[in-house]
Parts: structure tokens; sequence; C-alpha cells
């Protein structure tokens, strides 16, 4: 089906990577989009293309209303009540993927899930790549995918969180991966957990193969679609990881296929992106050699469970990507040491709970530092080993004085980083600067 947007007033909601994306995707049409934004000073303000009729401060205006189409930025929550009445009076409202997904003619793998998406989208890239393919990867992970579209390659790869799902209908990929559903971004969603669930189960709809973690147990749902699947996970599932007395072995059905002592990656949940990315590679037919040959010489992505230094027998790890509890958990889960742990934890929780790392804390010999917003909160935890600081400065002075050989210093906020940050880049750029400066 071809798409014509001439002579249609078209609406581009958010000055942000995917806005401008937007607006030059329309340019290259002949179509002139206008633009709004509800910040007054929007970073991005300076790429808005001259003879783009833009508006700031408050995204209640008149053009809603009047539009044919809107593109809506994933920042942007598609449940404003403005936007709502402009679904119901008919006006279509999509997302930037929707858009490439219209276009795309070369095959698709899709990933999302709540946590390793960028790490696996990273890892199947250079996989991909090792085994000549030409690839081009976007989505979340920073580039938007209309800044891709149409240029030459084999492949694309595409990070999706699920806010680009929820307005997304015509994606059809050759490969769709759900890599875990745990409770996140539950103060975007009305409806709570199912609806952010099935907002990353429609990344499946159109897919001809989905990969699937057994331990989300979307089994039962894809087998009545009729689906073509691929599990990992649960040892009852096609991709497994066994463990020995020293390492996790990594299979296929019966078949051994990777020792995780082989890898520079450390902790499990690495060991289950791996495990996915050979999926997704045995999937698209890569050469075994090849993706194995280019997991084995995979390293962490920066602020993810990241070693910044190893001295004194002191490990510091900024795992600043860490933006929601699951996150720290499998940071935590990842470390074997007989010291102390001494964990940073903080920021905006999105109304998530901490509850799931309670009996974590009760067995570990923690000290758990809290800041940022929901600091206090989160504190109350296991208040006999947490202390409640402003921010990751002061728990740092801290920290400082009470770190012994033997430790291990992890920031894994399990928390947006907005209400003192940027981003999460910013936050684990600030915390490397202190470990330089005060160690
Ligand atoms: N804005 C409003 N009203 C709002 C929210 C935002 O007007 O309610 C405006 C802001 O003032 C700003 C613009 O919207 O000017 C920003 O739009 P945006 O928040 O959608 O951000 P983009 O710059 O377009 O970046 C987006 C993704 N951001 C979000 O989903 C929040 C980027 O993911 C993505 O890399 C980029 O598109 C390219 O595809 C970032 C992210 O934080 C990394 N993602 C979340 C995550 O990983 O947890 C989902
Ligand atoms: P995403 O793009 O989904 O945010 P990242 O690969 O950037 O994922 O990792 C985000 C955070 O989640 C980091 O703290 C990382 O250590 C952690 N993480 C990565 N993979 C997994 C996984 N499979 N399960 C749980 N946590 C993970």
């Amino acid at each position: 089906m071809s798409y014509n947007y001439f002579g249609k007033k078209i609406l581009i909601l958010g000055i942000g990577l995917t806005g401008i994306s937007c607006i030059n995707f329309f340019l290259k049409k002949g179509i002139t989009p206008k633009i709004i934004d509800e910040s007054k000073n929007p970073i991005l303000f300076m790429k808005i293309p001259k003879n783009i009729q833009y508006s700031l401060g408050s995204l209640e205006h008149k053009w809603i209303l009047e539009s044919d189409l809107i593109i809506i930025s994933p920042g942007i929550s598609t449940f404003k009540p403005h936007l709502i009445k402009a679904r119901l009076l008919g006006i279509e409202i999509i997302s930037d993927i929707e858009l490439f997904a219209r276009e795309v003619t070369v095959p698709v793998i899709a990933i999302t899930g709540t946590n390793g998406k960028s790490t696996v989208a990273t890892m199947i890239t250079k996989i991909a790549k090792y085994s000549g393919f030409h690839v081009l990867l976007g989505g979340n992970i920073g580039l938007p995918v209309l800044d891709i579209l149409h240029k030459k390659t084999d492949l694309y790869i595409i990070e999706l969180s699920s806010f680009q799902l929820e307005n997304t209908f015509n994606l059809k990929a050759k490969i769709a991966v759900i890599l875990n559903i745990y409770k996140d971004h539950i103060n975007r969603y009305p409806e709570g957990f199912e609806q952010y669930k099935n907002t990353k189960l429609s990344i499946f709809h159109q897919a001809d193969t989905c990969i699937i973690n057994s331990n989300d147990q979307l089994e039962n749902i894809l087998y009545k679609n009729k689906k073509n699947f691929i599990s990992f996970g649960k040892k009852s599932s096609d991709y497994y990881i066994c463990s020995t007395s020293n390492a996790y072995i990594l299979c296929y059905k019966n078949q051994k296929i990777l020792n995780s002592s082989e890898l520079l990656l450390s902790g499990y949940h690495n060991y289950n992106n791996v495990l996915v990315s050979i999926a997704i590679a045995d999937a698209m037919k890569f050469s075994r050699k090849n993706t194995i040959y280019a997991l084995k010489k995979f390293v962490s992505l920066p602020h993810r469970f990241q070693t910044i230094k190893n001295e004194n027998g002191i490990n510091w790890i900024n795992d600043s990507k860490s933006t929601n509890v699951n996150s720290t958990e499998a940071a935590l889960n990842a470390l074997k040491i007989k010291g102390t742990i001494h964990l940073l934890l903080g920021g905006d929780s999105k109304s998530n709970t901490f509850d799931i790392l309670k009996t974590y804390f009760k067995k570990t010999k923690i000290k758990i530092y809290c800041f940022g917003k929901d600091g206090i909160k989160i504190s109350k935890v296991c208040k006999k080993k947490s202390v409640y600081v402003d921010n990751l400065k002061q728990a740092m002075i801290l920290i400082v004085k009470n770190v012994q050989s033997g430790d291990t210093v992890l920031l894994s906020p399990g928390c947006s980083s907005l209400d003192q940050f940027s981003n999460f880049e910013e936050r684990g750029n600030f915390f490397i600067k202190l470990i330089k400066d005060m160690t």
C-alpha cells in the first residue's frame, strides 16, 4: 500500500530528535509540516529548518484539531486528553516508526523489551557486520529511524521502546524480539502493567518470526495467533543456559554453543543477552562461526554494568543506564564478592517500587546510599542498611570514607535520571568524574 501525504495538514509534536527527523522526512517529499512543543525552549529549536511554522509553550494548540495527520514524538504521552479528543474526531495519530514501516523495503530486525535493548541491538549489529552484511542500527538507541530510511543497506536493526510502539500499526519485521517484560513506565500507562505489556506485544502483530523470553509466558498468546516463534530463557526453551560449578553454558536444544568464561561480558543478564543474540543470528542464518567470534569480542556498552576502575581491591562499576529496579537486580545478581557492596540507588522511580530487592538486601553485606527525588521512599525498603542523601556527590563523600579493599561500589540507580541530570549519560559521566576526582 502506498501512502500519500500531499494535501494533508501535517502536525508534528515534539521538537526533539524525532520531531526534527519527521520534518526532514516530509520536506524531502515536498510537504511542509508544522511543529509544536510544550517547552518554551526546546533544545533542538535551532534545528528547525527555515519556513517551518512552529509554536512553543503548550501542546494544547488549535493546530491539533485542524490537522489531518499528527506525528507524535515518543516522549509525549498519547493519553493526553486533547490527543484522545483528536483521535475520537478521526484525526490520525502515528509515530515516526509508523512512517518508517510504511516505506521500508529491506528486512527489519525489531527489538524491544524492558532491559537489554541497546546491548542486544548492538550485539546483533556487530554479528551482522562480521557476517558480511551492510547493516544500519537506529531507533530508541539514539538515531531516529527516519534518519536512516532509504539509505543503502541490507538490513535494519531497530531498537523500539514501548512509547515508539504505541502508535505504530504497520511494522512487518522479519524478526521481532521481546527481550523481557518487567514493570516499568507505570506512570505513563493509565491502565497499568497490562497496557504496557500489550504495547510491547504489538511488535509481533505482523512479524515473520517472533523471539520471546519463556519467563514472560507469551507462548500461549503466540500459539493462539499461529505465530512462528522461538523461545529462550527457561530450560524447556529452544535456547537456554545451564550452570556448571564455575561457569554457564549457553545451549541450543541439546547442543552446547558457548561457555560464559569465553566472553568479555559478565553477569547472568548479559549471558541472556548473548543467548538471544545467538537466537536472532541463527534465525537470520548467519554463520555460527562469525556469530561466536563477534560475541566473544563484545564489551559492555558505556554506562551498562561497566567497570570504571579496579584498584586497591576496590571495584567501581558504572551502571547508570539502570533506570528500573529489574536492571538493579540484574547488576546485584552479577556481583559475586566477599566484601561489602556500596550501592548508589535513586532518582525518579517513575512510580515503581523497590520491594523485589528486600530479600537480597537482607541477606547481603550491603550499604545503600539513596539519593534524588525518590531517595527517601527507596531508603525505606531496607532502613537498617540505607542512608538518604540529597545527591550523588554527597553519597560518594560517604562511600569514599567507608569503602575497603574487597568491596564493590555500584551505581545502578534503578531510576530515571531526569530529576537531577539531563540523561543517564550525564549521570554516569558525573559518577566517573567523581571516582577520578575523589579516589
Ligand atoms: N515534549 C513535550 N511534551 C512532553 C514530552 C516532551 O513537548 O510531554 C517535548 C520536549 O520539550 C522536547 C521533545 O518533546 O523538545 C523531545 O521529544 P522526545 O522526548 O520524544 O525525545 P526525542 O529527542 O525525540 O528522542 C526520542 C526518544 N526519547 C524518548 O522516548 C523520551 C529517544 O530515546 C530516542 O533515542 C530518539 O527519540 C530517537 O528515536 C531516549 C529515551 O530515553 C534515549 N528513551 C526511553 C528509554 O530508553 O527508557 C523510552
Ligand atoms: P535498554 O536499551 O533496554 O535500556 P541496555 O542494554 O541499555 O537496555 O541496558 C539497560 C540496563 O539494563 C543496564 O543497567 C544493563 O546493565 C541492564 N540490562 C541489560 N540487559 C539486561 C537483561 N537482559 N536483563 C536485565 N537487565 C539488563
